[in-house]
């Protein structure tokens, strides 16, 4: 009985964070009376769960998230494209915490479907300029030594919509093709070594087994420094959504790169330039020339609480919480404002800050019910600093689709409710 006797005290002697938000919701569960409710042996009423035994174990033999969760799922824009298979699902960033998407909420990038591979009969080919080409199991993948790694996987076209104008209301569809994972596997540079480079060795063509067959050209320095081509997802096997049994992963990079259901390595001493790093995957300029071979994903941040799912209850005290990431490696810091750009204050960075993974930051804020702009943005541990909307298309236009890694601003209007807004 002492200690929530105490806390209560402890409570009222110091600044209460929640009292004013509580008598805001109506004072049901947290107003004033629970201060007296808290000197009882238990929360008052007595609910249906407490009054018999619940389920027993391995009524789920693969357990998942609460019925009350059911809304915390990935979502598509059904205009956006003509087919599912053909397709991309978001994210709901909002309703995470922490760096690690789990992985049935990993966002999905299906250029012609999600195939579905036998392990047992799925191989791996690498040949092209090595010493000994290879066709490999999956057992004689995992076999060789492991290492496992955190890191983001960003589709470039992650807010490609918002180029001309701020026109999805929503976090899970600006920034949804997002996540982070712990990912086990290989080093490329491990079976690379494995086959033997020839000297004339430069580019590296990586091919999946999808049906979109889908490839891409990497140089060879990168896949040396630190691609790997993976077979577990957050301490289980990858998910065929993102390329079971075994997909490369390129850290840091445009995600399209990362191929998934790896069939095929073909080292080479030039790029292929396939379809996507000729017709896709590159940018229009506005002087009508294009950007291509744009693998890095630059310093990125985005205010993840508040945003339009998730509104401000009522004026008070709240954390905002937000992810930054960076393509180069470290992020270095990430500032946040509260008046569209004039004033920004450091955010705090939550442990652990890696290179290419998601990093959360934090930061208080007292809302006085007035208007607000809110935005992040990131600096990087090469010094590089998020740019503003206004800034990027100063350099690239309106037309392109990929690369946008602009601070997003969130507008909070006197009801609370969020906005997904650009300032000029
Ligand atoms: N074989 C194959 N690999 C692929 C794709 C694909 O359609 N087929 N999509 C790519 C794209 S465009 C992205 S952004 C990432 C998305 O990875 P995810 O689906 O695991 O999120 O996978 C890439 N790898
Ligand atoms: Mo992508």
């Amino acid at each position: 009985m002492s200690g929530p006797i105490r806390q209560v005290r402890l409570h009222k002697s110091r600044r209460s964070i929640l009292r004013i938000g509580a008598a805001m919701a109506g004072g049901a569960v947290l107003g004033p009376a629970a201060g007296a409710a808290a000197m009882e042996s238990s929360p008052p009423g007595e609910p249906d769960w407490t009054k018999s035994t619940g389920s027993g174990v391995v009524d789920l033999p693969y357990g998942k998230p609460s019925e009350f969760e059911k809304d915390v799922i990935r979502r598509n824009v059904p205009w956006l494209t003509a087919t599912p298979e053909s397709s991309v699902s978001f994210t709901p960033l909002q309703s995470l915490d922490g760096i690690i998407t789990p992985n049935g909420l990993f966002f999905e990038r299906y250029h012609a479907g999600r195939a579905d591979i036998d392990p047992r009969q799925h191989r791996l080919m690498i040949h092209g300029l090595i010493e000994r080409p290879l066709i490999l199991t999956m057992d004689d993948i995992m076999r060789f030594p492991s290492v496992s790694r955190i890191h983001f996987i960003e589709c470039p076209a992650n807010g490609g919509m918002e180029w001309r104008e701020a026109q999805l209301n929503s976090l899970q569809f600006t920034h949804g093709m997002l996540s982070c994972a712990e990912w086990t596997g290989v080093k490329l540079s491990t079976l690379l070594d494995e086959a033997g480079l020839k000297k004339e060795a430069k580019w590296v063509m990586v091919e999946g087994a999808d049906a979109a067959r889908m490839n891409r050209s990497l140089p060879l320095e990168k896949c040396l420094d630190d691609c790997l081509v993976v077979y577990g997802q957050n301490g289980e096997a990858l998910r065929p959504e993102q390329g079971y049994p075994l997909r490369l992963l390129v850290p840091g990079w445009e995600g399209n790169v990362s191929v998934k259901w790896l069939r095929r390595i073909k080292v080479g001493d030039e790029p292929w330039f396939s379809r996507e790093e000729t017709s896709k995957y590159t940018e229009l300029m506005p002087d009508g020339k294009a950007r291509g071979f744009t693998w890095v994903n630059e310093a990125k941040s985005v205010i993840t609480s508040p945003c339009p799912e998730k509104p401000v209850a009522a004026p008070g005290l709240y954390e905002v919480r937000g992810l930054a990431w960076s393509g180069h490696g470290k992020v270095k810091a990430v500032d946040v404002s509260f008046d569209g750009g004039v004033n920004w204050h450091s955010a705090r960075l939550q442990e652990p800050v890696l290179s290419k993974a998601l990093t959360r930051f934090t930061i208080p804020w007292r809302w006085d019910g007035q208007p607000a702009l809110l935005g992040s943005r990131a600096v990087d541990e090469t010094g590089y600093v998020q740019p503003t909307i206004a800034d990027l298309r100063k350099v690239r236009g309106t037309n392109p689709i990929y690369h946008n890694n602009s601070i997003q601003t969130w507008q909070i209007k006197p009801d609370g409710k969020v906005f997904d807004v650009q300032l000029g």
